[in-house]
This record gives C-alpha cells, sequence and structure tokens, in this order.
C-alpha cells in the first residue's frame, strides 16, 4: 500500500482504538462540587453538556465527543432512600463489569466530600465499601480551604480507598481578601492515572487538562515502541527503495501523539503534516524520498551504506521525528489549548523543529 491518504485513514483508526477509553465514576452529595471538579480536570466542558443519558434513578452518563472519557455522575447520597441508590448503582456497576469488552467497564470512582462539612455520611462509608469490591476508590475532598486533620479522617473512615486528595477547583476571594487558588488537581490526576488499568491511561492522558506531563509520558512511550517497530523493520539493512515500510509507522506515531495530547485529528491535518515532512508531494510513496527527507532532517542518524540504513538509524530516525513533534505540541500547548490551535501553526513549528536539528548538525 503506497497510498498516502489511506496510510492515513488507516492509522488514524488504529491510534483512536489504540487510545481506548476511559470511565470514572464520580459520587457525591448535590452541591460538593461534582460538576465544578469534572469541568476543572477534564477537556470539554462535561458537566455542561446538557444532563447526559440517565443510566439509573440519580445516575447520568456524560459523554462527549472526541474526547475518549465517560463519566457517570451520581447524586441522591443525601436521600432517605440512599439504600436503594446503592443497589441500583452496585447493579450498573456489575452489568457493566460483565461486558467482556474492558472499554464499558468502569475503571475507577471518586466518592467528592464537601470540606466545609466536616462529616462523612453514612452513605458515603457504605458506597466506599461497595464500590472498592469491584474499582479503585479515591476520596475527593471539595473546597478545600484549612485542613484541620479533616484529610486524616476522612482516610480512617473510607478504609477502602486507595487514597485522600484534598482539592479546591476553582479560584475564590475570601471575606480578608485572602485568594484561595485551585489545589490538589494534578495530584488528583496522578493518583487516578496510577489506580487505572493500563489499557486506559492513554484515554486518561488524552482526557485530562491538567497534567501536560501526563500525556508527556504516554507520548515518549509512543515514540518508543514506534522506533521499536522502526528498528524490527530493519532487522537486516532497509533497502531505501523498501523504507516505504516506514511511513505508516511514522504516521501512525504521529497520529498516537496527537490522539494522547486530546486534540481532534483529522485526516487531512494528518496527511499535510506527512507529505510537508516526510513524504512530500503527490500521492505515491517513493522510499528514497523518505529516506532523502529524514536524512536531511537528522544527517548524524548513523550508517546508510550501499542504498540502505541499518535498523538503528531507522529506530534514531524514528525517535528524532517523534520527539520533534512531541516538542512541537508540548510547545505550542504551553499558552493554549490543544483545540484551539492550527493546522498551519502545528505545521510551522514541527518544520522549524526539525530545521533547528538540520542547522545544529550542520555546524
Ligand atoms: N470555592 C469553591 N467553590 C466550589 C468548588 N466546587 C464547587 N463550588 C461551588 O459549589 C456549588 C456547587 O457546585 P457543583 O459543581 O454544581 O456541585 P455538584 O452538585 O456536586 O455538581 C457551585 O456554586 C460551585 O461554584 C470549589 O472547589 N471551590
Ligand atoms: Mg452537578
Amino acid at each position: 500500500m503506497n497510498n498516502l491518504t489511506e496510510i492515513v485513514k488507516e492509522q488514524l483508526e488504529k491510534a483512536i482504538k489504540d487510545r481506548g477509553e476511559v470511565n470514572i465514576l464520580v459520587a457525591g452529595k448535590t452541591g460538593v462540587g461534582k460538576s465544578t471538579l469534572i469541568n476543572a480536570v477534564f477537556q470539554g466542558n462535561y458537566a455542561e453538556t446538557g444532563q447526559g443519558k440517565p443510566v439509573t434513578q440519580n445516575t447520568r452518563k456524560i459523554t462527549k465527543e472526541d474526547i475518549p472519557l465517560s463519566i457517570y455522575d451520581t447524586r441522591g447520597l443525601e436521600l432517605k432512600e440512599f439504600k436503594n441508590n446503592l443497589k441500583e448503582i452496585e447493579d450498573l456497576v456489575k452489568e457493566l463489569k460483565s461486558d467482556k469488552d474492558p472499554k464499558k467497564h468502569i475503571h475507577a470512582a471518586w466518592i467528592c466530600i464537601d470540606e466545609n462539612s466536616r462529616r462523612v455520611e453514612d452513605a458515603e462509608i457504605e458506597l466506599c465499601e461497595m464500590l472498592s469490591n469491584h474499582m479503585p476508590v479515591i476520596g475527593v475532598i471539595t473546597k478545600c480551604i484549612s485542613d484541620n486533620d479533616f484529610r486524616a479522617e476522612v482516610q480512617n473512615i473510607l478504609v477502602q480507598s486507595k487514597n485522600v486528595v484534598r482539592t479546591n477547583s476553582i479560584s475564590r476571594i475570601l471575606d480578608d481578601g485572602h485568594v484561595i487558588q485551585p489545589t490538589g488537581l494534578e495530584n488528583l490526576v496522578d493518583l487516578t492515572m496510577e489506580v487505572i488499568p493500563e489499557g486506559q491511561q492513554k484515554a486518561f492522558a488524552a482526557a485530562q487538562k491538567i497534567s501536560v506531563k501526563q500525556k508527556l509520558n504516554k507520548a515518549h512511550g509512543i515514540v518508543a515502541a514506534s522506533a521499536a517497530s522502526a528498528a524490527a523493520t530493519g532487522a537486516v539493512p532497509i533497502p531505501f527503495s523498501d523504507a516505504v515500510a516506514l511511513v505508516p509507522i511514522q504516521v501512525g506515531m504521529l497520529a498516537s501523539i496527537t490522539a494522547v495530547f486530546g486534540m481532534e485529528i483529522k485526516k487531512s491535518f494528518l496527511a499535510t503534516l506527512v507529505s510537508s515532512t516526510l513524504t512530500g508531494a503527490g500521492a505515491t510513496l517513493a522510499g528514497k524520498t523518505i529516506v532523502a527527507n529524514l536524512l536531511k532532517f537528522f544527517p548524524g542518524a548513523g550508517s546508510v551504506a550501499g542504498g540502505a540504513i541499518s535498523a538503528s538509524t531507522a529506530a534514531f530516525l524514528t525517535t528524532a521525528f517523534g520527539e520533534a513533534y512531541i516538542g512541537t505540541l508540548n510547545h505550542l500547548t504551553k499558552n493554549k489549548n490543544i483545540n484551539e490551535i492550527g493546522t498551519e501553526e502545528i505545521i510551522k513549528e514541527f518544520k522549524s523543529r526539525l530545521k533547528i536539528r538540520e542547522q545544529k548538525a550542520v555546524n
């Protein structure tokens, strides 16, 4: 298959599938700050996208197009009939868990408790006990101002929880003029990443907007895996004419990095990115052009003998190409939301990073 359009389409589908999906249950009394927390942590204003789909009397499933996350928003813990409510939640959790596809399971739960209440309710204790039989549970103290040992108390009471995190989702000015900044959100993201299954981690890294570090971690992993595939292609030196085999690897790598950064990826964007750096214009790919382009960007790459590149050179070129792309997205997301960055801007930055390397190596 030598057609770039087809390669892009196929690799894009693969990248999205490989990123997977993650489902988080967020529970707590009405008013504790669940919606505010969800909006502070995740891309896409989940809590503002209407009501979501009711799945039990007090639980709604909220999804957003292009974001690989579903939130199960659970209310009604303050009601007298909370035991019924708990039973409904457990039935739902068990039903989802019985699905063979791990994408359907709920992968972690956040039980939210308002710090100002200074109290853990029976409903929250029972919910934690029940949920922890099915998934990792994290206690989230919301609207935090001063701890006064409340965190330790919650940790003692919610014994089955993996951890208890103090958070504040929005900045707020107190009566005395003191400003309380958002806190604890990165900690919550890091701890959640630790407890969810490996297969959900890329989706979680993509969906959250708090930690660039988590996105970078996953992106570097993608580059390493792609470099290994490139090396495998060249177990014996790859003749230039066969270097076309590297294109799906490179395209897949760029698609996966884009996906893990949580950016909407369009076919046209990827095709332009690849053709303007790697393959040149034209639908038919030539191995010679690809190698020439890669070597132009990374002239110190290694052995190129007899019209072939070695496995380690293929791996090196793939790593360098991928890392330049990670650097591009990392740089551009410093001042802008990922989905506000234009295609031209990304291509310009990516090319300039490749050029910088080219010049460095020459001088
Ligand atoms: N200061 C502060 N206020 C918050 C925080 N989270 C929520 N709130 C406020 O508490 C109220 C209820 O929040 P909401 O997210 O709707 O609660 P939910 O019913 O649990 O979804 C709103 O007025 C929020 O602005 C927080 O972390 N800090
Ligand atoms: Mg709400």
